[in-house]
């Protein structure tokens, strides 16, 4: 049935996310159904938190809540609509047995047999909210330890080698829902008079270099010798290295994950002195874009160890993050560390 909807209309109307999605599922061997409903549940939440995100500005969205999330930081009214639509949606889905966000101070826990664990940033890139700037939302999905009767913390602090599945949704001039599987890396875009996604990046490979660094440069100052040594060479003039890379920073990590994954290039939020352990989460921002890269033939690291392999020892932990291009971040490796 499904193949010949997909035979059919591929060439007429695309695939959708959906049939995407019960492809993988055909091609899982024991798979029950729960990861493609959860799936389907979390593009649902999307689809609501785009509608609002795009009538933000006319509904009296914008602003303050007037409230701090646990990591001391100013809560938009945005971030606050959009924790609730993921946790509402994935509470309903049946599928979920715990959550963590990155606005919530503690896990939630939900369907005691409910068989996965979904880690979000609801809204990524706050600080960008009120000027229009593209922002966007952050997952990653584990399975619940085994053996476990009900779920535990200890769920949420699995290393991000054992993500089953990320993706992120970015809100800019497109909505475009980007979706790591241990299949592959595709990119859909949503349709919004239909409200679907369509399959617009099939397999999306990040290249092996690329030509651009991406990096907040005003910490220059705070960074260690080595970071600085990299970011001068960034800079430098050498035309047989292709140097120097264009600068590009929006300040939303989906808007700049997003372009390295695309095009290549190296994304570095590095230790500085303000931010001695990096200032991203190591579950909510980090390890979902890591397992990304890592699937479509990209890299991500701490700077000093593979990202999917640092053991999370709290929910909201910080981590520096350096991702992209295999051949951009070993050179961050070799020339930051000094
Ligand atoms: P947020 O999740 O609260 O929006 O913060 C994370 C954001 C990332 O999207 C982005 O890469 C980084 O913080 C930008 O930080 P800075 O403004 O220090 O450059
Ligand atoms: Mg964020």
């Amino acid at each position: 049935m499904i193949e010949s909807i997909r035979v059919s209309a591929e060439s007429v109307v695309g695939t959708t996310l959906r049939e995407h999605v019960l492809i993988c599922m055909r091609a899982a061997p024991g798979a029950t159904g729960a990861f493609t409903s959860l799936l389907n549940h979390i593009s649902l939440a999307i689809r609501i938190v785009n509608t609002r995100v795009r009538a933000a500005g006319l509904a009296g969205m914008l602003g303050y809540t007037g409230e701090t999330n646990v990591q001391g930081e100013e809560v938009q009214k945005l971030d606050a609509y959009a924790n609730d639509v993921l946790v509402n949606v994935l509470g309903r889905s049946g599928h979920c047995g715990i959550l963590a966000s990155e606005e919530l101070e503690q896990v939630k826990f939900s369907e005691a047999s409910g068989k996965y664990v979904v880690l979000f940033d609801p809204l990524d890139g706050s600080s960008n909210i009120d000027t229009n700037v593209s922002i966007g939302t952050i997952f990653a999905i584990l399975r619940r330890q085994q053996g476990e009767l009900v779920p535990s913390l200890q769920d949420a602090l699995q290393r991000g080698k054992e993500i089953v599945a990320a993706g992120y949704a970015i809100y800019g001039p497109q909505t475009e829902f980007v979706l790591a599987t241990s299949q592959s890396v595709d990119a859909f875009t949503l349709d919004p008079n239909i409200g679907e996604f369509f399959l617009s990046r099939p397999n999306i490979r990040c290249p092996q270099r690329g030509s651009c660094y991406s990096v907040n440069e005003g910490n220059f100052s705070r960074w260690s010798p080595g970071v600085q040594k990299w970011n001068s060479l960034m800079k430098s003039e050498n035309k047989e290295k292709n140097l120097p890379y264009g600068h590009r920073y929006v300040g939303s990590l989906v808007a700049d994950a997003h372009r390295t994954l695309i095009k290549g290039g190296v994304f570095a939020y590095p230790a500085d002195s303000k931010s001695p352990k990096g200032k991203l989460r190591l579950l909510y921002e980090a390890n979902p874009m890591a397992f990304i890269f890592e699937r479509a033939g990209g890299a991500a690291t701490t700077g000093t160890e593979r990202v999917l392999d640092v053991i999370p020892r709290e929910l909201h932990q910080r981590t520096p993050l350096i991702l992209g291009s295999q051949e951009d971040v070993a050179t961050y490796c070799e020339i930051a560390r000094g």
